[in-house]
């Protein structure tokens, strides 16, 4: 019984010890990926701030998970001490872009900061190399420098850019060769080649309408900050103007709200402004 007892603690003790030092192991991969995760969204913001059209549509990061660290160590045979210079893909980053002209952009970005808070090693273009899955997406393989207790740290980290066609395209590939154990049957790998035949078309359709989504886009945001600076002063006269104003105010709004042309809100926008300097709101 004490034996026993004494055995499944060393067990459990061992297990922790593995679970901790996995733990520590991953800390500084999860600094990274935050750190490039919020650094590639802030460019974001400021596209955005500067009513611009932004060439990433999301940004993700994910740490590999230890189990599948291990199997691709043992899928490419490399012993555990050389896990953090051989797999250059625990820490990962993901870029989705809505158009695959965004791409180069997205790569210009990154490679600007070569040298100044990371360094390129590699890049593979499978978007000019398909890969015999039907794969396609560019990857730009870093290293990066995070800073820990026990000073700074070099690590390896992989960028994925890609449109939301091939991200869709490779995140049901990915879940049916999980799901399968890597050994697609013949079948299903021809059907999963001819679906990442029709992405590709899509994403070359969807290049002809670019500039038509893009103005959409920028005319819906510019329309939804017109209407909101309109409903802000409309609030703040509402205690100081009067009655008659106020409702020939939203029978204005209420006839642009839907069709009203961007001059129309803006000139509905600048009479209120005026209103509310008269009113000194
Ligand atoms: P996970 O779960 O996404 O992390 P390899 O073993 O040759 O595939 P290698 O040499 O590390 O991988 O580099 P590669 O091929 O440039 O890119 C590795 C990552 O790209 C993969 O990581 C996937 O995320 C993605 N990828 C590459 N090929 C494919 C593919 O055919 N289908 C899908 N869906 N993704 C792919 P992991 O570790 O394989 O997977």
């Amino acid at each position: 019984m004490t034996l026993l007892s004494n055995q499944k603690e060393k067990e459990s003790a061992k297990e922790e010890v593995e679970l901790v030092n996995w733990k520590e192991f991953l800390y500084p991969y999860e600094q990274a990926v935050a750190e490039l995760t919020l650094k590639l969204r802030y460019i974001m913001e400021e596209y955005k701030r500067l009513g611009l059209y932004c060439p990433m549509d999301t940004v993700l990061g994910r740490v590999k998970q230890p189990s599948s660290i291990l199997e691709k160590a043992r899928k490419k045979q490399i012993p555990e001490e050389k896990i953090e210079e051989e797999i250059e893909d625990i820490a990962g980053v993901r870029v989705i872009c809505q158009f695959v002209e965004d791409i180069p952009k997205v790569i210009s970005l990154i490679r600007r900061r070569n040298h100044q808070d990371l360094i390129i090693l590699e890049e593979r273009d499978y978007i000019k190399n398909t890969k015999p899955s039907g794969y396609r997406s560019y990857h730009i393989i870093i290293r990066y420098p995070v800073q820990t207790v026990a000073g700074s740290k070099d690590l390896l980290a992989e960028i994925q850019i890609r449109t939301l066609a091939m991200n869709f395209w490779a995140v049901a590939e990915h879940s049916l060769k999980y799901k399968y154990h890597g050994q697609l049957p013949q079948e299903l790998q021809d059907r999963l080649v001819h679906c990442a035949e029709a992405a590709f078309n899509l994403d070359n359709e969807m290049s002809t309408i670019r500039n038509e989504i893009m103005y959409a886009q920028r005319y819906n945001k510019i329309k939804d900050g017109l209407l909101a600076d309109i409903l802000d002063l409309i609030q703040g006269l509402y205690s100081v103007a009067s009655l008659e104003e106020m409702e020939e105010a939203n029978k204005r709004l209420v006839g642009l709200w839907e069709t009203g042309s961007l001059d129309e809100l803006k000139e509905l926008k600048a009479d209120l402004a005026q209103m509310a300097q008269v009113y000194g709101v």
